[in-house]
This record gives C-alpha cells, structure tokens and sequence, in this order.
C-alpha cells in the first residue's frame, strides 16, 4: 500500500465510529489502490474511466465479479416483446475487461471498511486504498409466494422480464394468451428501472391490439382485459410523465389498481396487500407479468457501509461514502435517491471517478451529481417516452434543451434510440469509458 493509502486508511478508520479496526491477517492478501466491487454496467465504466485517466499502472485497478456473463438488462424490455434475443444482450464478462484491469471471478463474502479489505468467498482477503461498492440489486422471486413456482412452470403464463432466466418466456406467454384477464405487477420498494413495469405492459397490449383480442375503446366486447396492479398511488414517480402514462392507461382502457402489492400467486389467484397492511384483495388472472420485490444483497446490507435500508450509504452529491472517506457507491446499490437506471450511471460515474481521483491527490472532490436519470419507456411498438429528470422529480431533457420537443410525447427517434443506439454505444463506449450519456463522448 502507498503512503497515501495508509493516510486514507487511516481517514476510513477514523471515520468507522462505533466499529472496532481490526487488523488484516492473511499474509496472501493483495493490495490494490482501487477496488470495484461488481462488473456491472457502473462496475465496468467506472472502473475503465479511472484506467483511462492515465494515473494507474496495470492490475492498480481490480474488479469483482463472479459472473460468467454481462448483460444488457435494459434490452430485457425488448426480449419480453419479441424484439430482441436474450443471447444477443449478454458477452463475457471477462472479454468486456480491459486486461490492465485484473479480474477476481469471485463473489465477496464480507466487506470490511474498517480494515480497508474485502474478503472473498475463496478466503482470499483484497486491501485496498479505495473501495467502490457497485454490486447492484438482488431481485428477491421468493417474496411472492408461488412465485418461483409459477416462473418455472413452463405451462403457465406467468413471467417476467426481470430476470435473464424468465424474460425468455415472456413474448411466448403473450402470443399464448387469447382470452381473459391480464395482469401486470409493479412492486413495493427499490426496482431497478422503475419504468419497465409498464413497458412490460404496453407492448403486449400493442400485441394483443394488432390481433384484435384486444379493443380498447370497446372493452365490453374485449376477448382481453388488462389491468395494472402497482403498489405505487400513481402511474410513474415522475408528475410530468405520470400524467401522460394515467392519460394513456385511461385512454387504452387500463384498468387501474392502485396501491396493490402482490405478495402471492396461488394457480389463477393473485393475492395484494394494502397500504395499511391490514386489507388483502385478491384478484384472477389468465396471464400475468410479474415484478419481484427487490433489495441489497446481504453482503451489502450486512456491512457497516449500509444505511438502515441495507444500501451503500452515500452523499446524494458527491457520491462517497457518508462514513467511509475511501468507500464510494452509484447505481442500484446506492442510496442515491434516484431512479435505477443504465443511464443514470451515465451522470454518476464521471462524478464518482473525478471526486475519488481528486481525494486520492489529497484533494476535496468538486464534482456533483445531480440526480440525472432517464427512462426510455416504451408505450407501443415503435414509441418511446424518453423521461430524463433530476433530483426531485424535475425534468431534464436533453432534445427539450436542444430542439424544444416535449419528451412526454411517445416519438419513433426515441425509439430507435433505445432499440437501436443505446445498446449499440452502450457496448461500443460507455462499458469502455467513453460515453458520457446526455453529454456525448468523453475521455
Ligand atoms: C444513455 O446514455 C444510455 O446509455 C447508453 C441509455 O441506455 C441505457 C439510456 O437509456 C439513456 C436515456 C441515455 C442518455 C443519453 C441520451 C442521449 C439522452
């Protein structure tokens, strides 16, 4: 470790009140000056934006992961409507790694900030000067009774795009299904892009349209119903574009079910728990996409980096750690009070690397993240509502910025941003450090 390791060392140690520093034993450990927890959309492009900086010799740099494969979970929509492969999303993680980079195809059993190391499941124990924990969010299928169940049971039509297992069986379920009730879930707490629950929704009812088994401005005569269950009071988080998606779903004859949070699936019988937590309702359905809950993984939530709701607990501003001067965290592992999204990452990642690089000088980090997010929702085959905002549910809209167009109106270029462009850069410049999002490329 350099000397100025040890000095922030010795700031993590000083900053872990309440936790005893204990000492790192293992004799076999290595040292790295930064370590990334997870290869994920965050880990790779923060990880390739601090080795473009040109201030890191090879293997200074370590990245975490125990994945075989990465994946480009916002085509996951794209599956779900026939649009896209589930091969053609995923690559080798280690193909996806710059070689000055050195790679653990491991899982971390414990993170210890006070000691600045991480012990993996091997046994093996990594130092580190500067921790990034960007691991992502578990997607919990257990919450909802029956759930795995109904998943893996070919014959059923129940699925889910959120997952690279079940978003295969989507598109199948919706040709599948002629008649009846169709229910679409959106759960309590933390998703990972808090659109695509609808998506999901949308393009199946666009399906289904085209086939003319569902007619939305004759519902009597509808051989489908559509209903949408979301434990959310509202359509989206966003006011500007909820009133447009609540536009939308009244319009195309959605029936609304607010406020519902599914808990089980038992045959043809979904079950919702109430706000007050007291009232049950249960509901039948003939096909339904389902939303797990989701939350930190336990190695996260059980570490002294969490906040009470077991995320990184990280400056909404500057990204590092709020206990740990040489622990930092973006993305869906974060506390950041944002929307979980690929593109988020866009805005935070250039923020985090520029403040860690800057406190490594013995600097204060100057740089700020805003809360920038976006989500490109799809609301039929071949329209995208691209919502970007901030912090605060205020829109940030980068073509309204440039050309004045109103992004709450479904457009064909956004769409082909989001089938065509964004997986396209994403895989050719971002994951290598080169994408700044809204701003172009960079580095
Ligand atoms: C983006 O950069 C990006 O990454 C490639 C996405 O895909 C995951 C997005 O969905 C969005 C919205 C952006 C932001 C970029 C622009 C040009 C709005």
């Amino acid at each position: 470790m350099t000397s100025l390791g040890i000095c922030i060392a010795r700031q993590g140690r000083l900053s872990a009140r309440g936790f005893s520093s204990v000492a790192r034993v293992t004799p076999t450990s290595r040292d790295h000056k930064v370590v990334v927890v997870g290869g994920g959309t965050a880990g790779l492009v923060i990880a390739h934006q601090l080795l473009r900086s040109g201030r890191f010799s090879p293997h200074d740099i370590a990245v975490i992961d125990p994945a075989e494969w990465h994946h480009y979970q916002p085509g996951w929509t794209l599956v779900g409507a026939g649009l896209k492969t589930r091969n053609e999303l995923r690559s080798r993680l280690a193909d996806l790694i710059d070689p000055k980079l050195k790679l653990y195809s491991d899982s971390v059993s414990t993170l210890s900030p006070e000691s600045n190391s991480v012990r993996l499941s091997s046994g093996d124990t990594i130092g580190y000067d500067h921790l990034v924990v960007v691991p992502g969010i578990s997607i919990n299928y257990g919450t909802v009774k029956g759930l795995p169940e109904a998943l893996a049971d070919q014959n059923s039509l129940v699925s889910s795009i959120y997952g690279y297992d079940t978003c295969d069986k989507v598109f199948g379920t919706i040709q599948r299904f002629q008649k009846g009730t169709a229910l679409f879930t959106h759960p309590a707490g933390p998703v990972k892009c808090a659109g695509a629950p609808q998506k999901a929704m949308w393009l199946a009812l666009d399906h289904w349209r085209r086939q003319g088994l569902y007619i939305p401005d004759r519902i009597s005569d509808s051989p489908i119903r559509i209903a949408f269950a979301t434990a959310l009071p509202v359509m989206f988080g966003v006011p500007k574009y909820s009133a447009k998606l609540e536009e939308l779903r009244k319009e195309r004859g959605v029936e609304g079910l607010f406020q519902h949070d599914l808990v089980a699936v038992e045959g043809n019988v979904a079950t919702f728990t109430r706000p007050d937590g007291a009232e049950t309702v249960t509901k039948k359905f003939d096909f339904m996409h389902v939303v797990p809950k989701m939350g930190p993984y336990p190695f996260v939530k059980n570490c002294p980096v969490a906040d009470a709701a077991g995320f990184v607990d990280v400056d909404d501003s500057t990204t590092r750690s709020r206990r740990f001067a040489n622990v930092w965290s973006v993305g869906d592992a974060s506390s950041l009070p944002t929307s979980k999204t690929a593109a988020a990452i866009t805005a935070q990642a250039p923020v985090l690397v520029r403040n860690l690089l800057q406190t490594m000088e013995g600097k204060e980090g100057d740089a700020s993240y805003d809360g920038y997010t976006s989500c490109p929702l799809t609301t039929e085959f071949g329209k995208v509502m691209l919502a970007e905002f901030k912090y605060g549910g205020v829109p940030k809209e980068t073509f309204n910025k440039w050309f004045g167009i109103n992004q709450a109106v479904p457009r064909r270029a956004f769409y082909h941003l989001k089938k065509d462009f964004f997986p396209w850069v994403y895989k050719a410049s971002m994951i290598k450090g080169t994408w700044g999002g809204p701003k172009g490329w960079v580095n």
